[in-house]
């Protein structure tokens, strides 16, 4: 259809997706933040200059602050959360918006986080289900943070466990399926190969030292996946325009 290969054009660039990411105030809580980056316009503004392709966020931050940015950094709107204060043996992530609301805030894909072996799985992917069809029907790319996680999961960073979330997120119908790395480029080549043609791209994770970041950057490169949808490893340093402009050689090659 062509309003998602449209959309999808405005994310992935030359075959390439640098994402940033910023819902960590609902997942995580406030304590993520320092008194800078605490403020949604000061990441609006990062998303912006350092050209990613796209920024992930909440409806509320798209509702009070996206209006200033009409037009700059394609808008991917989550579509459910949680917090980290609810147990995560039976974890579970409650839709919060609709995708009638991402068409509204004009956004140019949905984000949705499927807890894959969570005693919940089931309800999260027949909640994913409704709103993967009525995506379609509006032509707006899906993305799938998907993560193995909760009472069966025995080890949430097992290459084959990432590897059957992210075969998951093909199944379901997802465009762009985002997980955490695994460790090692062969662990994370599995979880490539797993995807097909849903589109591989890594989290940030916690903020590691530049060398460290810049290491698992290349490594997830060479393993064949598509970028990255990166958060605290840019909005926490003091310099995040430094490290997005060292991520984009990684990623795009310039
Ligand atoms: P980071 O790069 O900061 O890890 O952000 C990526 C992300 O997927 C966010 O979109 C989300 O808030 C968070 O990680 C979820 O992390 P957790 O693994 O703690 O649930």
């Amino acid at each position: 259809m062509i309003g998602e290969s449209t959309r999808l054009s405005r994310i992935i660039k030359n075959g390439k997706i640098l994402i940033l990411a910023m819902d960590q105030g609902l997942e995580h809580g406030p304590s993520d933040f320092n008194e800078k980056n605490i403020d949604p316009d000061y990441v609006f503004k990062i998303a912006e200059k350092g050209g990613f392709t796209g920024f992930a966020i909440q409806k509320g931050i798209a509702q009070k602050y996206a209006q200033n940015y009409a037009g700059k950094t394609p808008l991917i709107l989550k579509l459910n959360g949680r917090t980290n204060i609810n147990p995560r043996e039976d974890v579970y992530s409650s839709p919060v918006a609709s995708v009638k609301e991402a068409v509204k805030l004009g956004a140019d894909a949905i984000g949705y986080t499927l807890y894959v072996g969570s005693p919940n799985e089931a309800i999260m992917f027949n909640e994913f289900g409704e709103i993967q069809a009525e995506a379609k029907e509006y032509g707006m790319p899906t993305i799938v943070w998907a993560y193995p996680r909760g009472h069966y999961v025995k080890n949430e960073k097992d290459p084959a466990t990432i590897a059957y979330a992210a075969r998951c997120a093909l199944e379901l119908g997802a465009d762009i399926v985002k997980v955490n790395y695994p460790g090692t480029q062969k662990g994370f080549e599995k979880v490539v190969s797993a995807a097909q043609k849903c589109h591989v791209i890594s989290s940030g994770g916690s903020k590691l030292s530049d060398k460290d970041f810049l290491k698992k950057a290349k490594e997830v490169m060479a393993a064949g996946a598509k970028g990255f949808a990166v958060g605290r490893n840019v909005w926490q340093r003091n310099d995040p325009l430094k490290i997005t402009k060292e991520l984009k050689q990684i990623i795009f090659g310039k």
